[in-house]
């Protein structure tokens, strides 16, 4: 078979093995993995010297998104160009039913948004704001259209958040039509009383946001969905878990048996509470729900990967600029004075997979664990195995290539990232994202993102415990 492109002396790596072969693409799938392929007319690279992995799996982002009077610095075009320049094929993005609105109409203003700007694969999950019984039905249409995973939010009350009852409710409709819920864990009723107080005691700096939403905040909404998922006998995804004592309580669910999922983000694992005491405004860039937490709760979550308890790295992508652009309101400079007006969220889908193989290089995390979190696990929890998250015949060809052996320093002078700064500015980590295909298209060339950039597919993903190709997964697997 002629191949159209060959990738010969492959290193790679995936969730469970390393070997080396060359790895053959034909019409954007993998076709062949061997040695000594025959590359006549294909493109060839050669990867000697390399690690080759599966193209990072995102399914934690917030594109085009409105929020807090401000609007994401990130739409699908600059925030999937970003993903790609940082090894990333493929993403999960959170559209959004308003208040008042059907789950339809949160889905397809996202379509409108996603297609034709994304350069990436991308599939939706839904946040749901508002579920009377009578909208519960609308839950099945949702998931048959391949959008098997909900979003509620236990915080942000009077915007985002849902009570027990309408979590409930989601979750039983979710254990009936092979769909999950994934809960953003933080009291808001506590957090709505502890900003009240502070700002009325004149405290109004970023620091602020974090001391309104302590880590006992988190662990006991992570307990009480947990408890809600377990009544209602259906499986849970716990989104940007932070810290160690809602670790806890995922630790002691799976012991249980239970279906529980654990996902934490970078920003977690290499920034801190310190950051927030940074001079003049400049905490503001670090203003994220949850929080980043008081130095040293990071290793009970680089324990977490390690034992399994948390299944997936994501980034919750949520760009706002710093500074005011163009006259338009998306900057965190809108809670000059006063911390709870500060638009909650960070960027970081340029550089997950650069900061996670930085782990690996620094012996933190194995590389097939790497690829576990990355990749190969977010494809499985949301429905994408069989299609993406491996390096195996019949796959996508997801493929990235990290050099191991040269030094990349981030920053926002040089990232893709529609984005006025980078949290991790200055940060160097060990290695670069050398070359980067989706379905076989090369987006990045020598660590350059290329000027022709392919379209992002919508996925239409499995159901929960299902594939792409119709097979059921095991439940421990995840
Ligand atoms: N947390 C953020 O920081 N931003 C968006 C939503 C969220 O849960
Ligand atoms: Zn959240
Ligand atoms: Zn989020």
């Amino acid at each position: 078979m002629a191949l159209d492109l060959v990738i010969k002396n492959a290193d790679i790596q995936t969730a469970s093995d390393r070997f080396t072969a060359d790895i053959g693409v034909k019409d954007e799938v993998i076709v062949e993995i061997g040695r000594d392929l025959d590359a006549a007319g294909a493109k060839v690279i050669d990867a000697t010297g390399m690690r080759v992995v599966p193209g990072g799996i995102d399914v934690h982002t917030h594109l085009d998104m409105p929020f807090m009077g401000a609007l994401t610095a990130d739409d699908f075009k600059t925030g999937t160009e970003g993903a790609a320049a940082g090894g990333t094929t493929c993403l999960v993005d959170f559209a959004i039913q308003a208040p008042g609105e059907s789950l339809q109409t949160g889905v397809d203003n996202w379509h409108k948004k996603a297609d034709g700007k994304s350069v990436i694969d991308y599939g939706f999950h839904l946040i749901i704001t508002d579920l009377p019984e009578s909208r519960v039905p609308e839950m099945d249409a949702i998931v048959e259209q391949g959008i098997p995973s909900f979003k509620l939010f236990m915080a942000y009350k009077g915007a985002l958040m849902s009570e027990d009852d309408a979590i409930f409710r989601a979750m039983r409709q979710s254990a009936k039509n092979g769909g999950m819920v994934s809960l953003h864990c933080e009291n808001g009723h506590t957090v709505e009383l502890m900003v009240k107080e502070a700002l009325e005691n004149g405290n109004t700096s970023p620091e602020w946001h974090a001391l309104t939403r302590p880590l006992a905040c988190e662990a006991e909404a992570t307990n009480r969905g947990i408890a809600l998922a377990e009544m209602a006998g259906s499986p849970l995804y716990v989104v940007h878990l932070t810290a160690e004592e809602a670790l806890d309580a995922v630790r002691r669910a799976k012991r249980k048996g239970l279906p529980v999922i654990a996902e934490t983000c970078p920003q977690y694992l290499y920034l801190s509470h310190e950051d927030y005491q940074r001079e003049g405004f400049e905490g503001a860039k670090f203003v994220m729900s949850p929080p980043l937490r008081p130095k040293g709760n990071e290793r009970a979550l680089w324990s977490g990967l390690n034992d399994g308890t948390i299944s997936t790295v994501a980034t919750d992508h949520c760009s706002f600029c710093f500074e005011l652009r163009d006259g338009s309101k998306m900057g965190k400079v809108l809670g000059k004075d006063d911390f709870s007006k500060i638009p909650n969220g960070a960027p970081g889908i340029e550089n997950r997979m650069q900061l996670m193989w930085d782990a690996v290089e620094k012996g933190k995390i194995t590389p097939s664990k790497f690829v576990e979190l990355t990749a190969t696990n977010p494809a499985k929890i949301f429905g994408l195995y069989g299609k993406k998250g491996t390096i195996a015949i019949g796959f996508d060809a997801d493929i990235t290539i990290i050099d191991p052996s040269t030094k990349y320093t981030i920053s926002a002078k040089t990232h893709h990232m529609n984005v006025d700064y980078n949290p991790y500015e200055g940060r160097e980590v060990e290695c670069t994202i050398k070359e980067v295909f989706m379905r076989g298209h090369h987006m990045v060339e020598n660590g350059k993102l290329s000027s022709k950039l392919p379209k992002g597919q919508f996925i239409k993903r499995a159901k929960y415990g299902k594939t792409l190709d119709s097979k059921t997964l095991e439940p421990a697997l995840v």
